[in-house]
C-alpha cells in the first residue's frame, strides 16, 4: 500500500511540476476566503484517485477538492496540493500529502515535495524515510536553539487572538518561528529535524495525516490542545520530540479556550 500511495505522490507531483511554469495561465477559483483551488490541484487529485482505485477498487477516499466517498475500514487521505497558494505564487513550498486509515489508525503516510524531490514516507512500526533514508525528530530540548514551524489561522479571525497570544511567548522564548504555508511539508520537516517543532489552529484532516505519522514513526509527539489524540477531529496541533512537545505545550495551554478543544465545524 505504501508503494500505491509512492506511485500516486509521484505522479501527483510530475502533474504540479509541469504546471508550474505556467502558472500565470491556470484556471483559479477561490472556495472561500483566502482560500484557492487550481485545476493542478483538480488534476493532481484525479490521479491519485485514478493510481488507489486501480489497485483498491473499494477503498474510500478522502481527498480535499472532492469531498468524501465513503464506507470501508479503508479510508485514504489525500491532499494533491498542500500549499496551493505558494504554488500559485511560485513559491517554491509546496507538497503532495496522502495517508491510509486502517479503522481509524493512520498506517501509512507520504508527502511529496515535487520542487526539491523529496519524498518523505512512513509506515506504522516501520520508521519514517526521506528518500529512502532512516530519518528521526531533532533532539533539541533547548526551547532557546529550537526553530518552530507555525500556520496562521488564514480563513477567519475567529482564532486569531488565541493565536496571537500563543504566539507570542513562543515567539519570545525560542531561536525562531517560520511561517512557511504547506502544512504537510512542514510536519515533514519536523520529522526529519529542519524545524524542532510545530503547532497551529485549525488545520483540515488531509492536511496533517500523512504527516502526523511521519512525525510519529520518526520519534516525536502529537496532540491536539487538549494532550489529547483528537487532532485529526479539532484541527488543532502541537509537535516536537517529546521535551519539545511539552515545552511547547507549556506555552500554548494558557491560551487553549473551549472552542479549540472541540472538534472543528467545517
Ligand atoms: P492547502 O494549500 O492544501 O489548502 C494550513 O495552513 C493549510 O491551510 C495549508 O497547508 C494550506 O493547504 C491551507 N491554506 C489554504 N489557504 C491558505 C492561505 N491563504 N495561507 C496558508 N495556508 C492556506
Ligand atoms: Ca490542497
Amino acid at each position: 500500500m505504501l508503494n500505491i500511495a509512492v506511485r500516486a505522490a509521484r505522479n501527483a507531483g510530475d502533474i504540479i511540476q509541469r504546471a508550474s511554469h505556467n502558472v500565470n495561465r491556470l484556471t483559479i477559483n477561490q472556495k472561500s476566503q483566502h482560500d484557492f483551488v487550481s485545476e493542478v490541484d483538480f488534476a493532481a487529485e484525479q490521479e491519485i484517485i485514478q493510481v488507489i482505485r486501480k489497485a483498491y477498487p473499494d477503498h474510500a477516499i478522502l481527498a480535499e477538492e472532492s469531498g468524501e466517498h465513503s464506507g470501508n475500514d479503508y479510508i485514504w487521505v489525500i491532499d494533491p496540493l498542500d500549499g496551493t497558494t505558494n504554488f500559485l505564487h511560485g513559491f517554491p513550498q509546496y507538497a503532495v500529502s496522502i495517508a491510509l486509515k486502517v479503522k481509524g489508525k493512520l498506517e501509512v503516510g507520504v508527502v511529496y515535495d515535487p520542487v526539491n524531490d523529496e519524498l518523505f514516507t512512513a509506515e506504522r512500526g516501520g520508521g519514517a524515510m526521506l528518500n529512502n533514508r532512516k530519518i528521526r525528530v531533532a533532539k533539541q530540548t533547548n526551547l532557546q536553539s529550537a526553530l518552530l514551524g507555525t500556520g496562521f489561522p488564514f480563513k477567519s479571525d475567529e482564532h486569531l487572538d488565541a493565536y496571537l497570544a500563543m504566539f507570542r511567548p513562543l515567539c519570545i522564548a525560542t531561536a525562531g518561528i517560520r511561517r512557511a504555508g504547506a502544512a504537510a511539508l512542514d510536519l515533514a520537516y519536523v520529522a526529519c529535524g529542519r524545524l524542532d517543532g510545530f503547532w497551529e489552529i485549525g488545520l483540515q484532516e488531509w492536511d496533517m495525516a500523512a504527516g502526523v505519522l511521519l512525525i510519529q514513526e520518526a520519534g516525536g509527539v502529537c496532540t491536539d490542545f487538549s494532550f489529547n489524540n483528537d487532532y485529526l477531529q479539532t484541527g488543532n496541533l502541537v509537535t516536537g520530540n517529546p521535551k519539545m512537545h511539552q515545552m511547547m505545550f507549556k506555552l500554548i495551554e494558557p491560551h487553549v479556550n473551549e472552542k479549540l478543544t472541540k472538534p472543528r465545524s467545517s
